[in-house]
Parts: C-alpha cells; structure tokens; sequence
C-alpha cells in the first residue's frame, strides 16, 4: 500500500459498531488509532462522512468512510492473508448470516438492556456525554466541563436512548421475552466456545469479531447485562477477552468447508424472530410504510422500520448470488435447506437506494 499511517476510527468507546470496527481491526493486526466523535469535531466528521452515524474511519489515503461490514470487506482486500471472512462458500454464507444477525437484532438486547434499567442508563449516559466533550471514560473531568457533560449525558438519555427502545420494541413491555431469547442465545454460543476457539474453528471471523464488538460496547460494559451474562453464562467473558487480543495469523478455519454441529441450534434461533422480522421489514417497506406490526410468540410487537436492513440484506444476498454452481449448490443443501436463505432471495426493493442525502442508506423518496 502506497500510503502509510493508522487509520483513524472515530466513535464512542460504549458504542455498539465502533467497538466491532475496533475488534475488526484488531482482529487483522491492522494499525489504528481510536479518536473519540466528540462535540467539536462533529460538523468536520459528518460534512466529510456524510452521515451523523458512528463510527467513521479516515483510511490512511485521507479517504473517510463509514458502515462496519463494507469497510471490513475494503480491509479483506488491502490485507490479504490476514482475512476474517472465510473463503469457502458454506462458511462463507453462514458467517454472514451470523453476522448480520449480530449487526441487526442484537441491537435490540443491547438498546433494551442500556436505557430500560435506571442505574445502568444514567451511568453510561455519563459515558457518553464524557467521551462527547471530549475525555476518555475514567479520564479526570474538569470542573468546569461538568456542566457539558451533564447536559450531553441527558440529552442522549432522554432522546437517543428512548427512542431506540421504541423504534425497535426494546421496551420494558417486552423485558420477559428478551431476557430469555439473551439467555438462550448465551447458552448456545457458550456451548460452541466449549468446543472450538471460534464460530468456525481455530480462526477469528468477522462473525466472531461482530460478537466481540457487541459484549465489549455494550454486554460487558453496560453493568446491567454483564450482570445477565456473568450469571448465565460466565465463561463467555474470557472468551470476549480472550477474541478481543486475538490477531489472526496461521490458524484455519474447520477443514471441508464443515460447520460445527452446534451452530445449528445458533441458526435455529436467529430464524425464529430475525428473519421474520427481516421478512416483514421487507413487506412494511415494500408498502411504504415506516412502521409494522409482527407477532413474536404470540404477542403482536410495533415495530420502526430501519431501512438499513434492506442494505445489509442486499450484502448478503450479492454473495450469495457470485457463487460458483457448485458451491451454490453446497450453500443450499446445507444452509438453504433450513430456510436460512430464504429472506435473503427476495428481490431488490425498488424504491432502495444505498446513495442518499441523509447517508444511512435510504428508500428513495
Ligand atoms: N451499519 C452501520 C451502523 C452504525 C450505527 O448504527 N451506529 C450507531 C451507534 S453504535 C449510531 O450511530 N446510532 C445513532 C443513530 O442511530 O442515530 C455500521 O455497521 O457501522
């Protein structure tokens, strides 16, 4: 690479996709620096990114960027030999859909278990707003900046944080049913990390580092859940840490393309609300409508609709789609088989853009 440097993330140490950028580059042994999104460098950061979401990355060509999964595809390219993203088509396919899973409905654990416990959502609403005027999450604040961190801090608290539960039915209404689908989900990957370093053998994948990203922002950081995951699954909290200083290097990942056994309840359970969700996600924008209603076990749930999904569907579904015949073939015995490729056939929205005025990736208005 003709230009040198680290790049530079910019974000938030509690946020969600930030800390999955950072894992992404640790992962790849990539040099970075992490720089705080902070009040002051807000208008440059967004009239250069073209979007108020985090994080954005400055790429050593003074080129700014942003959106976790394409940016993680641009470093499997600069970076060969150092790839997180498995190359054989099953693993392939079954990372990104584990993946996406991560990106898209762990969020609604991570909003629900942030702002729906008082305790918890004043303490990393204090993050926030400290990291925004600038200082580092244990940092000494000066007296004289209270103030501003007080008002960011509320400010995030009584917007952001309420809004993000609604949006994504994260309220305290559904506290029973996502509590158990957590624990569930706990259960499951610990028992695959008792069997294999990583979701697909002795290698960290992009998979492994969307989780990884997940628990050090928000499971195991937030008080609230890190009290959730310690109680039912402790061992998981060796293995954030254990990812988390992990940089690839000769490992492989399971021989033949194979899968673990084990993932399959995972994938058994990423299709009984995900993709539903992703289905009726479809059919509310397909409508036009900015809002839907699903049933989830029974209950009839309100959803916003965020239109990114039908971004990161697309992703997956353009992988899908530059398969050889005989790995499609392999795909759909193994993965397609189960339904798990079905969302992700439907065609195109029409009315989708990626380009947009408001950069997060719009329908076309
Ligand atoms: N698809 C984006 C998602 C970025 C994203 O949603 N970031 C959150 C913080 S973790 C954000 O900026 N939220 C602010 C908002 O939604 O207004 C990625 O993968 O980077």
């Amino acid at each position: 690479m003709a230009f040198r440097g680290p790049f530079q993330l910019f974000g938030l140490e509690r946020s969600f996709f930030t800390r999955k950028m950072e894992a992404t580059f640790r992962a790849m042994g990539v040099d970075y620096e992490f720089r705080l999104k902070t009040q002051a460098r807000t208008e440059w950061l967004e009239a250069r990114a073209g979007t108020h979401l985090i994080p954005v990355v400055l790429t050593p060509e003074d080129w700014m960027l942003w959106d976790s999964t394409p940016m993680a595809f641009d470093l499997e390219r600069r970076f060969p030999g150092r790839n997180i993203v498995p190359t054989s088509p099953v693993q392939r396919m079954a990372c990104l859909l584990i993946e996406d899973w991560v990106d898209e409905w762990l969020p609604r654990v991570a909003v629900h278990s942030r702002w729906m416990y008082d305790d918890n959502a004043a303490a990393i609403a204090r993050s926030l707003g400290t990291n925004v005027a600038g200082f580092w999450v244990g940092e000494e604040i000066p007296q004289d900046k209270e103030p501003e961190v007080a008002f960011i801090a509320d400010f995030i608290r009584n917007g952001f944080g309420n809004r993000a539960c609604n949006g994504l039915a994260a309220t305290s209404a559904e506290e029973g049913p996502i509590r158990a689908g957590f624990d569930h989900q706990l259960d499951l990957l610990a028992a695959i990390f008792e069997t294999q370093p990583f979701l697909f053998g002795d290698r960290i994948s992009l998979a492994d580092v969307a989780l990884v990203g997940a628990f050090v922002s928000h499971f195991l950081g937030d008080p609230e859940p890190r009290t959730w995951v310690e109680a039912r699954q402790p061992s998981l909290v060796a293995w954030v840490e254990r990812a988390f200083h992990t940089t690839v290097g000769e490992e492989d990942w399971l021989p033949d393309d194979a899968l673990n056994p084990l993932l399959f309840p995972l994938f058994d359970e990423i299709a009984r609300e995900f993709h539903p969700h992703l289905a009726a996600t479809y059919s509310a924008m397909s409508a036009g409508s900015k809002r839907f209603e699903m049933n989830l076990d029974g209950r009839d749930v309100e959803f916003m609709v965020v239109p990114y999904r039908e971004a990161s569907r697309q992703f997956v579904r353009d992988e899908f789609l530059q398969l050889d015949a005989t790995s499609e073939a392999k795909v759909k015995e193994v993965l397609g088989s189960r339904g798990l490729l079905d969302v992700y056939q439907l065609e195109p929205l029409a009315t989708f853009h990626h380009q947009s005025p408001a950069g997060t990736r719009h329908p076309v208005l």
